[in-house]
């Protein structure tokens, strides 16, 4: 292994669970782009259609997706190229004009005018000029999660101006889960979408998981920190102190965690206001710092050396997501007192880490209902500088355990349209136990289209391009095509293949909803070929279609179901 960990027999296994081998109809591709002394190779996924055409996508996967097939993958013990470590970034800036502080975190840099070679990435990566990246940035509207520790990462940027981006949770617990499985979640999240992954092990050799993660993952990894915190004091909040969290912070920056969630925003004296809650506190970081404050009467030690936070973290450009500690976790819960409270302290520690040139996102609900969504972003924007938000969910209706993934991502879809840069996503698992494979890409499947409906909504350049070259393969009758360029397209064509499994029904011109003879979109398409044929333009031909197709109608006895002839 890389750094700090030394290969065990477990090796061997890991490599076996971990999934490679490109996505239906799809291989991997590169896009040159020629930065200061190098050229930097900028992911796509190729979707190869049957009309000779290519679709490119944006993609999350890294290198598992290059390999020929599932067998094949680089030795997960040495890991991924340090790639970025190439990379000439400039000399370290003023962390602000308040602070002389030399760094070198994207934020000072940006405000300093440089543009890095993780801007242009980006920028080839959206599909957007490099100085709006670049602005967006130095105005601490978007954030470059990226630790100078963790160089096999691709860069990626999260700020409202730019794709919704959506994050996987993963992480054993006390009770379940090995190295193996949670590196394959890793893996097989961002094959599926996840623009970020997040290591929330509270369970055994939380360092060693995370070392194999780290090394092997192409996307951006957050944690919180507290977490592991906790175990080195066996689980007593009230026996943490500021020193063993710092340095905890410290031994995941020097891994290379590119976000931290810092739940800073809990204030002693906020902390009764959820007492009269129906579902109290329910963040888990929340519900630690809560109990220190009690216990020890005194202001939590992230807010009384949040200072000292900002010095560790610009050091290793790493970014702040600070946690809603006091986040709703029931409707009759949201937008209250609490909740808000928190969120203003936020945006004053927002103010503090920008002036120590530290990247700074807001964590936000929860559970909400719909009508109450919009005033977050509204809130989070006005209190915290517009700093990218990041929100769990929310779920918009808390009558549907098992089903969480949907309540949350009908909550997600409008908050992202609202202004939101990155969803949390939820699997169908959550309030009841820990994600499986199966929940993870069922959750990270249910954010894409939370989030690219989102992008669609706030018209973001070029998003819509995707949904039209699947609805004219639909149109079409091009089967394989509305299989590839699917979110899923082993899902979709597995649903297919279970009425229609035939190879000819792959280019029919129905399928098994509605059979030949009531296929709407085969009637749509007659019309047109009746209006060719006739020379009439389309609503001539079906005002003439219509009475043809009458006359047809009576003539048979007006019968709506025949029997199959063809
Ligand atoms: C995201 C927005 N609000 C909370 N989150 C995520 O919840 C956060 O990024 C992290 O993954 C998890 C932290 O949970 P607790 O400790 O707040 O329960
Ligand atoms: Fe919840």
């Amino acid at each position: 292994m890389g750094r700090n960990t030394s290969t065990t027999s477990e090796n061997t296994a890991l490599i076996e669970a971990v999934t490679c081998g490109p996505i239906h109809s799809s291989s991997k591709s590169y896009l040159e782009v020629p930065a200061e002394g190098s050229t930097l190779s900028v992911p796509v996924r190729r979707i190869s259609l049957t009309n000779d055409t290519t679709f490119d996508v944006y993609d999350t996967s890294g290198p598992y997706t290059g390999y020929a097939d599932a067998g094949e993958c680089h030795d997960l013990a040495s890991g991924l190229p340090p790639t970025r470590d190439g990379w000439a970034h400039p000399e370290a800036v003023p962390a602000s004009p308040e602070d002389p502080t030399p760094v070198r975190t994207q934020l000072a840099w940006a405000r300093a005018g440089h543009i890095t070679p993780e801007m242009r990435f980006i920028a080839a990566r959206e599909g957007i000029d490099v100085e709006v990246v670049r602005t967006e940035v130095a105005a601490g509207r978007a954030v470059i999660p990226a630790n100078h520790r963790h160089p096999e990462s691709e860069p990626m940027i999260i700020g409202k101006r730019f794709l919704t981006k959506i994050n996987a949770n993963i992480g054993n617990s006390a009770v379940t889960s090995s190295i193996a499985e949670e590196v394959e979640k890793m893996v097989w999240a961002s094959r599926w979408g996840a623009d970020t992954i997040m290591d929330l092990s509270t369970g055994r050799d939380i360092h060693e998981t995370r070392e194999w993660i780290m090394r092997n993952s192409p996307v951006p990894v957050g944690t919180v920190p507290i977490y592991q915190a906790l175990e080195k004091v066996g689980g007593d909040p009230t026996a943490l102190t500021w020193e063993l969290y710092r340095d905890t912070v410290i031994e995941q920056c020097e891994q290379g965690v590119d976000y931290m969630t810092v739940h800073a925003g809990v204030l002693l004296r906020y902390v009764p206001l959820a007492a009269k809650r129906v579902t109290g506190i329910v963040s888990r970081g929340g519900s630690i710092m809560a109990a220190w404050c009690l216990a020890h009467h005194r202001e939590s030690f992230l807010y009384t050396h949040f200072t000292e936070l900002c010095e560790i973290l610009a050091r290793y450009d790493v970014t702040f997501s600070l946690g809603d500690g006091l986040r709703p976790g029931s409707i009759a819960d949201a937008n209250d007192e609490a909740q808000f409270a928190e969120l203003r302290t936020l945006g004053e520690l927002t103010r503090i880490a920008k002036r120590h040139g530290v990247q700074v996102m807001i964590e936000g609900p929860g559970h909400v209902p719909m009508h109450m969504i919009v005033e977050n972003v509204r809130l989070e924007e006005e209190w915290c500088e517009e700093a990218p938000f990041y929100t769990l969910g929310p779920l918009a209706t808390d009558i549907a355990p098992g089903y969480d993934h949907i309540t949350s991502a009908i909550g997600a879809a409008r908050i992202a349209e609202a202004g939101t840069a990155m969803l949390c996503y939820v699997t169908p698992k959550e309030h009841l136990g820990l994600p499986d494979r199966d929940d993870v890409k069922t959750g990270v499947i249910t954010y894409k289209i939370a989030a690219h409906s989102a992008d669609l909504a706030k018209g973001h350049p070029g998003a819509q391009a995707r949904d039209d070259a699947l609805s004219t393969a639909r149109f079409e009758f091009r089967w394989r095509d509305q299989f590839a360029l699917a979110l899923d397209p082993d899902t979709a064509l597995a649903y297919h293949d279970a009425t229609l499994p035939a190879e000819p029904a792959k280019t029919a011109h129905f399928c098994s909803m509605c059979g030949p003879r009531f296929c709407s979109m085969r009637i749509s398409q007659d019309i047109r070929d009746y209006a060719a044929q006739h020379g009439m333009d389309t609503v001539e031909a079906i005002e003439a279609g219509m009475a043809e197709k009458s006359a047809e109608f009576t003539g048979q006895g007006s019968r709506v179901y025949l029997p199959i002839t063809e």
